[in-house]
């Protein structure tokens, strides 16, 4: 008999972090194992049941997953983010577009092997929307999921096109194939916005900003913050991205009317952030450096996103809008990490 297991690609990451956290404080969950390409954090190792060191492009290792664990969701965490893929878009594709296909590809085998659905949790990004110049970013206002698919990077680019894909896994893999072989992979994704974490720092992010600004004031560190104090996109405390993801994760299939979802919390601009960081850290030394090929990814996203479909099919309400991020979330556990008194 195979263990039933819940599997997390990207573990190390943010989001991954939080996950995990959340799973093991939940309990009462099936075993957690883990794909990451490197060790898993001290942190968070004892969460989990069992940690894969290893690579998503390694399909033989995937293969071992499946024929050792009874998976029946996959969080599909792991991707190179939009400012890391910049650097190499080659290998942003491979990671994000090839790593996703062989995790898809795994799900189909192991949801024909067990003759059940397995559930395909992926996280999307506001990276996807591609809006031209600021006036039409800010007459657009909130974009619901159908508006400016037109992203101008690599992880933007692959992140639409793995919506596709879980799609088309979904619903019309192998189509044309003669064995009328039962697949179910149940592929659903949010749209994440800027994610801010108390516990984590982001790597490679052109959302990175806000949380590299709170952290570097909490650790009484000047920061140079790579966009206008004007610049307005969508942002989320870590804990709802939890949230979003497992609520959707739980929602009865016949209340979806879409598998990829906007969610969003508050949409401050830098300016707003550095104000409140700065009433929370007063010693924080916070300057404007705008990055003039950062700041036209930033200026492409929009200001912010109608969840309104996500409310409608699956009940999705942030618990924290901006001053409850900060007072309730980020100040305290912040402050804690940092010892500041
Ligand atoms: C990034 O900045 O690349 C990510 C994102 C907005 O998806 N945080």
């Amino acid at each position: 008999m195979r263990t039933k297991a819940i599997l997390i690609t990207g573990a190390n990451g943010e989001v991954g972090h939080g996950l995990i956290r959340y799973l093991a404080e939940r309990g009462n969950m099936p075993p957690v194992i883990v794909l990451d390409i490197r060790g898993l954090d001290d942190a968070i190792r004892p969460y989990v049941w069992e940690t894969k060191v290893g690579d998503i492009l390694d399909t033989a290792l995937l293969d071992t997953l499946i024929n050792e664990y009874e998976i029946d969701t996959i969080y599909h965490l792991a991707a190179l983010l939009s400012t890391h893929s910049e650097f190499n878009p080659e290998q942003a594709h491979r990671v994000n577009v090839q790593g996703t296909v062989n995790l898809l590809r795994m799900a189909a085998e192991q949801s024909r092997l067990r003759g059940q659905d397995v559930k395909f949790m992926f996280p999307s990004s506001i990276a996807i929307y591609g809006l031209p110049d600021l006036e039409t970013k800010a007459a657009a206002g909130a974009v619901n999921e159908d508006l400016f698919n037109a992203p101008t990077t690599m992880y933007g680019c692959n992140k639409l096109y793995c919506e596709h894909l879980g799609r088309y896994y979904a619903f019309h893999y192998r189509q044309l194939a003669v064995s009328d072989e039962p697949y179910h992979v149940d592929f659903r994704a949010v749209r994440f916005p800027g994610l801010i974490s108390a516990l984590t720092m982001p790597t490679g992010g052109t959302s990175d900003y806000a949380p590299e600004m709170l952290h570097a004031a909490a650790a009484g560190k000047p920061y140079a913050c790579f966009v206008r104090p004007d610049s307005r996109i969508p942002f989320m405390a870590m804990p709802d991205a939890i949230k979003a993801l497992l609520t959707l994760a739980q929602a009865p299939t016949e209340q979806l009317t879409r598998r990829v979802y906007n969610v969003t919390s508050f949409s401050p601009t830098a300016a707003e952030l550095r104000d409140i960081t700065v009433s929370a850290f007063s010693n924080a030394q916070i300057r404007f450096e705008p990055h003039q090929k950062r700041q036209a990814i930033v200026d492409s996203w929009p200001a912010d996103v109608d969840d309104s479909a996500a409310r409608a099919d699956w009940g999705w309400n942030p618990d924290y809008d901006l001053r409850a991020a900060f007072d309730d979330y980020l100040i305290p556990t912040i402050a804690e990490r940092y010892q500041v008194k």
